[in-house]
């Protein structure tokens, strides 16, 4: 992924020596390329010190210590890999809930995880759990045909946890490995269906012990720290294990990796760079660091 669109450029333009303007200036530039604050601090704490202790005097220093910073961010992360990190069951079928507010790219995502998972070797089968918005089960079940997945339904306004039910039932059934489960969009102010997102996780749970393996929350990569919230939210009903980042493409908004993994400690296993079937990428910290020293927009 060519990180050096989706950022903003950080590292102040031009400056002489690391002094307490060119570190107001530092600041300023990490939280406006989406940081966040506490990464943001941090990060000029940092250079300041070294500063101070000589160690870092110019922006090859600046360069330097920023590197670090940002790659200990994500010390442990799966880096290229991260597709098969993602955890396999010990019994299969391996299930996966996708979980995010409306509109952030839950389906696409589906879609194009089924697409990598497949070149992967895995058989993959997709579950429409959104029973709630009209047009959404056709929607997934195209992604299914151009991904070469099998596909499960509900009935239209029927009960999500039961769609999961029959998704794992058909998964040992027919010896699928992966299932993939497709939920409504959560508006996370909307109470009651973040209660039946947390019933569809129980029953997975009930019916197959240790799913889902992986709860994975789709943030739309454009609404930069409101990211943040919608993270906390989800997570006060399931527990989300990894983050997917979608439409890096359309954003300069991509510093907000930063700020999810540090102040919420989940790791980004995935980011969306568009609407294609392969347009889904493992989430790489060495190309992320790279990109961020290297963007000047
Ligand atoms: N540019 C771009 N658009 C995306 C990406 N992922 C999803 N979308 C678009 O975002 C819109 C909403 O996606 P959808 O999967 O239906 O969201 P859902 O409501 O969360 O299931 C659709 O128009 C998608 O094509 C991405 O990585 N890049
Ligand atoms: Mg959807």
């Amino acid at each position: 992924m060519n990180w050096t669109r989706a950022l903003r450029r950080v590292v102040p333009p031009a400056f002489r020596r690391i002094d307490a303007d060119m570190l107001e200036k530092l600041e300023e530039r990490l939280i406006l390329a989406d940081f966040g604050v506490q990464a943001s601090m941090r990060f000029v704490d940092l250079v300041e010190k070294a500063a101070r202790k000589g160690t870092a005097r110019d922006e090859a220093g600046l360069r330097r210590i920023l590197r670090g910073a940002i790659r200990d961010v994500f010390d442990g992360d799966g880096g290229a890999g991260a597709a098969d990190a993602l955890t396999v069951a010990a019994t299969p079928p391996t299930v996966y809930l996708v979980v995010g507010v409306n509109g952030v790219g839950k389906t696409t995502t589906i879609g194009k995880l089924a697409h990598l998972l497949g070149t992967r070797g895995r058989r993959v089968m997709v579950a429409a759990a959104d029973t709630f918005r009209a047009g959404a089960v056709e929607q997934l079940e195209r992604w299914a045909e151009r991904a070469g997945a099998d596909f499960i339904r509900g009935q239209p306004g029927g009960d999500p946890a039961a769609v999961a039910f029959d998704a794992i039932a058909a998964a040992r059934a027919r010896g699928t490995d992966t299932v993939l489960i497709d939920t409504a969009g959560r508006l996370h102010t909307h109470g009651g269906l973040m209660d039946e997102l947390a019933k569809v996780d129980r029953v997975t749970a009930r019916h197959h012990p240790g799913a889902p393996h992986e709860t994975l929350l789709v943030l739309d990569a454009t609404v930069g720290q409101n990211g943040l919230v919608q993270a906390r939210e989800f997570s006060r009903y399931v527990t989300v294990t990894g983050i997917v980042l979608a439409k890096l493409d359309s954003t300069a908004r991509g510093g907000i990796v930063v700020a999810l993994r540090e102040e919420l400690g989940i790791p980004i296993r995935m980011v969306g760079t568009g609407e294609r079937l392969e347009d889904l990428k493992p989430f790489d910290p060495d190309e992320f660091v790279e990109g961020v020293l290297a963007a000047r927009g």
